[in-house]
């Protein structure tokens, strides 16, 4: 059983959304995914999602490509959460590539010696951020 474990928040649901997912389950048997607490979203993006965590985490696991869901409450427990699931390979979209936590460290780095780290390529022109400022105007 070869796991693959990847994370974001996925607020306001998009294609961008599925096809990382869906790309990242076809390269395991398992897909696991850890959505972003509200909390860790005001960190990341300052600002709280519009829909919270509990709604997003029903949405990602509804979907056939999905398998496990889980709440992810912090970008420094990346090494405990892939313990935790048993993940072989964390898949991320090739935004986070060189950007670095808090210990200024990639998710490369971070992960070293737990499992392997793939950059899946971004769907091009579309993002929550986006959305929000389009149906804003
Ligand atoms: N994504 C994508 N294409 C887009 C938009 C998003 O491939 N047009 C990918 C992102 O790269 C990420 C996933 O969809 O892999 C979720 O995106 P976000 O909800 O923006 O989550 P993010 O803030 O990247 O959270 O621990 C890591 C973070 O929690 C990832």
């Amino acid at each position: 059983m070869y796991t693959i474990i990847t994370f974001g928040t996925f607020d306001l649901f998009h294609i961008g959304h599925l096809n990382i997912l869906e790309r990242a389950a076809k390269l395991g048997d398992r897909l696991v995914v850890g959505v972003s607490s509200d909390q860790l979203n005001i960190n990341k993006k300052q600002r709280l999602p519009i829909y919270s965590c509990e709604e997003r985490m029903r949405i990602i696991k509804s979907l056939k490509c999905v398998d496990e869901v889980f709440c992810e409450e912090s970008l420094e427990d990346k090494p405990e959460y892939c313990k935790k699931y048993n993940a072989d390979l964390m898949v991320i979209g090739d935004d986070w590539k060189d950007k670095k936590n808090d210990k200024g460290i990639t998710f490369d780095e971070q992960l070293n010696d737990i499992c392997n780290v793939k950059y899946l390529e971004r769907t091009p022109s579309i993002s929550t951020t986006q959305i929000i400022e389009k149906i804003s105007t």
